[in-house]
């Protein structure tokens, strides 16, 4: 059915009440007009012009253009941007636009219809007609500082992502908020905006098809998922600026979907392989000689450890770039790196942006000389505070600061006399400032006295923070030149409120700039933090990242981040930040693991294994270290407050992580294998059920369950203490991984009871091949000397197939010296077959077939060709 004009528009005249729907600012506004339309085949553009001021929250923008893009068959882009181009852009330097295949409007799979007076527009799928995106039941509004777009959608929509968050993997439907806005955000607290911001949703609407939604958006936002009076449900964005830059993507698939989406924002980054290998931290090791005692005692235990990490502990006054000269001096640093590096282990340390502004700091006085950071209007540097007290900024747009950053990282970590570090970790950069306000500038930080504390967890109201803050005395045209001469091209608009917007947004940490940089400070582009806050995590890891390929060319950087934007997975590796030794704590890990990978095309993430704060408890931490071992990044670490809990501090979990361990290296080929397919067409490395069995309804509010890869499903216990776990199983063929028993699913919940507490649930799907290490090793190294087996897993048809992919593990560019080889399984014939550019001599030692006609193939088949056999 066509609807002529909008209900808002007939009713809203001439009767008030049908508006108590709407927000109240939206009684007064009426959209835009749409005219000067030109269409050609692959796109549409138009002028809007603002039929009425609102005014809701700050001015309106007269003139707006429209943009409609068919880039791909299945990627349509629309934009709605001011007509002059001041409003804010993300930075192409950010996030590189994808380019436009000039695809056929006749051809595509979504459909752009819109109505000119108010415009209004949907978004259907073209094989089917179902409306996707529709914002027709109400006024688009575009101020300055503030944007509204509403789109209605289907009853009770399964909607995922809007990360990062800790709430249900499928998003609550009535009366839910995301608010985008990094954050540190100790205890990851449900409800709240936390580390990263990710404005992509999928809608799953079951057989008829998955789609997603991307707001190309990088400004402070509140996203509602609600419904109005009449039980309409509708999804709207609030945000505080910025362009409304919209990619909405086909599928059907859901894996469609993570495919598409990695294509906008970039495919995931390529990891080493060793960076699969288990992982230590912990914050507050007190010396060398501690780490040396927990290296020690990981060996005598037999519990492989890949990777030891240095927290913040092993820097002098929490200086970036320095070494305590008495617990962790740089000759002992470096005679650990060198011994673990001689037992094939690794060493990664943590970096913070703050700056220390002491005297007498190399890294701040070239920073300064490199004019690397933040400045006040009168062009003193900005400062705030983090772990070495007082501190400075690094301005990541400004043209100094990668030279600078790259010299530091290269002289501290040159392998020849510093510490010769294997990756790095890039923490607080949200960026959090452990000043809420201005008053502890004013006071002076002897640095030698400031102790590390946690910043406060309080909220604190908006209020509160701008009264505390005292008004220095600043040169306000030296700023509005600053912003003028950026305003030109995309990078904000002039004579906004940068400080303290009209609308404020959900930030759990109070105001805009509470404990974090002020959003009226500017970069040395001309932006200012207020629209470029979402990416000041991003840009550290990718210039730290630069740092590293200029350190090592030629070999993949690894590096952590705790803040992420939309794209960092092409870039960074993630960690779910500063959780909590509990039972909540280790089910949430599962379903944020389910959002980075499978939707937010960042796969290399994973909780801290037993908790960061509070005391882990034995059970709950033997079997995160089971639930670990199956996500992609596999690191136990705690807080400086939190016991030690290192897995062979309790016997129990001992076992358990050996276990873990021994089973995840085995597989660690067939993860390498799923990174690497990530890293080449974005699909997911975890994915919910849905994604696999997208028409059975009983797995879209599934979050305890995962593949990982497309064969196996993790299905560990998940209640407190428990020694049992409810797992779905699909109407689908499976097999117990543990045992190669045939297990049929039926659809329903199954109970299964007597589980260790070493035990966790992995199932095989049918129709997959699964290559595996025959045996486990003590590194990765190791490992990779180890030979294959392959397990075929045969579908209800009889068949199944499945891949290997095989490189030297460590290098960028690998042409030529790749193996990408695909298993296939008829029912009677095996085929290995492929490209075979890495040279090894490993071998597939045997060929399993499970279920009825199981059978064993002894070879050995090298794997510098293909082979087969018949049975
Ligand atoms: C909106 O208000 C501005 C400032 O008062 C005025 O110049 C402009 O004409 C108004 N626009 C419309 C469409 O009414
Ligand atoms: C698509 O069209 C634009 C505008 O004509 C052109 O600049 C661009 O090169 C085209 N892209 C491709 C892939 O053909
Ligand atoms: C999409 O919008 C256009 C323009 O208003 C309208 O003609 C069309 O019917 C709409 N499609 C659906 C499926 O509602
Ligand atoms: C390592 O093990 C020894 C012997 O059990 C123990 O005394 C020491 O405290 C342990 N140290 C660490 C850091 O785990
Ligand atoms: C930011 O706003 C605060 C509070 O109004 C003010 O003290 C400060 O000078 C402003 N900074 C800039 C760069 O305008
Ligand atoms: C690890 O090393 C120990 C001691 O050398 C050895 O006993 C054990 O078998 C090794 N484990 C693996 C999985 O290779
Ligand atoms: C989900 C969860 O475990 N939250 C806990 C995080 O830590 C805080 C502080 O200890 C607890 O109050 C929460 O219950």
């Amino acid at each position: 059915m066509m609807i002529m004009a909008p209900t808002w528009l007939l009713l809203g005249l001439l009767a008030p009440a049908a508006l108590a729907q709407l927000p109240d600012f939206a009684s007064k506004c009426r959209g835009y007009r749409a005219s000067n339309v030109l269409r050609g085949d692959s796109y549409l553009i138009a002028d809007l012009n603002l039929i009425a001021n609102c005014s809701a929250y700050s001015p309106d923008l007269a003139n707006l253009r429209l943009v409609v893009e068919y880039q791909t068959d299945t990627r349509l882009h629309v934009l709605i941007e001011d007509a002059e181009h001041q409003v804010y852009q993300v930075q192409e330097q950010v996030l590189p636009r994808p380019r436009s295949a000039n695809a056929s409007s006749e051809r595509s799979a979504l459909r752009f219809g819109f109505t000119e007076d108010p415009f209004t527009f949907n978004v259907t799928r073209a094989s089917t007609g179902e409306v996707l995106f529709d914002t027709s039941d109400t006024p688009l509004v575009f101020e300055s500082q503030f944007v509204w777009l509403r789109t209605s959608l289907p009853q009770n929509p399964n909607l995922y992502g809007l990360g990062e968050h800790t709430d249900d993997f499928r998003l609550p439907t009535d009366a839910y908020t995301r608010t985008l806005w990094n954050a540190e955000s100790p205890f990851i607290p449900n409800r709240n905006n936390l580390y990263g911001s990710h404005p992509i949703y999928f809608d799953h609407r079951g057989d008829s098809g998955t789609h997603a939604v991307f707001l190309l958006n990088a400004n402070g936002m509140d996203i509602n998922i609600g419904r109005t009076d009449t039980g309409s449900q509708y999804l709207d964005y609030y945000t505080i600026g910025g362009v409304l830059d919209f990619y909405f993507l086909a599928g059907p698939q859901p894996a469609d979907v993570s495919k598409q989406y990695a294509e906008v924002v970039g495919l995931p980054a390529m990891m080493p392989y060793w960076t699969l290998g288990f992982h230590q931290c912990k914050y507050g090791w007190p010396n060398v000689d501690h780490v040396e005692q927990v290296i020690a005692n990981y060996s005598a235990a037999g519990i492989p450890l890949e990777t030891v990490w240095g927290d913040i502990d092993y820097m002098e006054g929490r200086r970036d770039f320095t070494t305590d000269p008495s617990r962790f001096p740089m000759a002992r640093m470096r005679a650990l790196v060198d011994s673990l590096h001689a037992n094939n282990q690794h060493y990664i340390q943590i970096l913070d942006p703050g700056i220390s502004n002491m005297a007498n700091y190399g890294t701040y006085s070239r920073g300064i000389e490199s004019a690397a950071f933040l400045r006040n209007p009168d062009g003193s540097w900005y400062r705030g505070l983090q772990w070495p007290g007082e501190v400075v900024w690094p301005d990541w747009f400004a043209p100094g600061t990668q030279d600078w950053w790259t010299n530091e990282i290269r002289s501290f970590y040159d392998p020849t006399t510093g510490i010769d570090v294997d990756g790095l970790w890039v923490d607080m950069n949200e960026a959090s400032n452990m000043c809420g306000d201005t008053t502890c500038l004013s006071v002076a930080i002897n640095p030698a006295e400031w102790q590390p504390r946690k910043p406060p967890a309080r909220r604190q109201t908006q209020t509160e923070a701008i009264s505390s803050r005292s008004i220095p005395n600043t040169r306000r045209s030296l700023f509005v030149q600053r912003q003028a001469e950026g305003s030109a091209d995309k990078k904000g608009l002039p004579g906004r409120d940068l400080f303290q917007p009209a609308y404020p947004i959900a930030n759990h940490r109070g105001a805009l700039s509470g404990f974090t940089l002020w959003t009226n400070v500017t970069n040395a582009d001309g932006t200012a933090q207020y629209d470029t806050h979402n990416l000041y995590g991003t840009m550290m890891a990718t210039t730290t990242r630069n740092a590293l390929l200029s350190r090592n060319p030629g070999k993949r950087p690894f590096v952590l981040t705790r803040s992420t934007f939309a794209g960092s997975g092409a870039k960074a590796a993630h960690w779910f930040g500063d959780n909590a030794s509990t039972w909540e704590h280790y089910r949430t890990a599962i379903r944020q693991l389910l959002a980075f990978a499978a939707l937010h095309a960042m796969p290399m993430v994973g909780s801290d294994v037993c908790g960061f704060n509070q005391v882990a408890q034995e059970h709950m931490c033997a079997r995160w270290a089971l639930l670990g071992a199956f996500q992609p990044f596999y690191r136990n670490h705690a807080d400086i407050s939190a016991p030690d809990q290192e897995f062979y501090r309790w016997p129990l979990v001992t076992e358990a992580a050996k276990k873990a361990i021994d089973v995840r290296y085995r597989l660690l080929d067939y993860m390498y294998t799923a990174m690497w397919r990530a890293s080449e067409d974005g699909s997911p490395v975890a994915s919910p059920l849905w994604f696999w069995y997208r028409g059975d309804a009983n797995t879209f509010g599934l979050q305890t369950q995962w593949f990982l890869g497309q064969a196996l499903l993790i299905s560990p216990v998940v209640e407190d203490e428990a020694q049992s776990v409810s797992m779905y199983l699909p109407r689908d063929v499976f097999y117990d991984f543990w045992t190669g028993e045939r297990v049929d699913g039926n659809g329903e919940t199954r109970t299964v009871d007597g589980l260790g507490w070493t035990d966790i649930p992995v199932h095989i799907r049918g129709g997959s091949i699964v290559p595996l290490r025959v045996r486990s090793a003590n590194n990765t190294a190791e490992l990779r000397r180890q030979n294959f087996e392959i397990l075929v897993a045969p579908g209800s048809d009889g068949t199944a197939k499945g891949e290997l992919y095989l490189d030297d593990g460590e290098s960028l560019d690998v042409t030529g010296r790749q193996s990408v080889i695909s298993f296939a399984w008829d029912g009677k014939a095996f085929e290995a077959a492929g490209t075979f550019g890495f040279d090894t001599d490993v071998v597939v030692e045997r060929v399993v077939v499970l279920g009825e006609n199981g059978q064993t193939k002894q070879g050995p088949w090298g794997l510098r060709e293909g082979f087969g056999f018949s049975s």
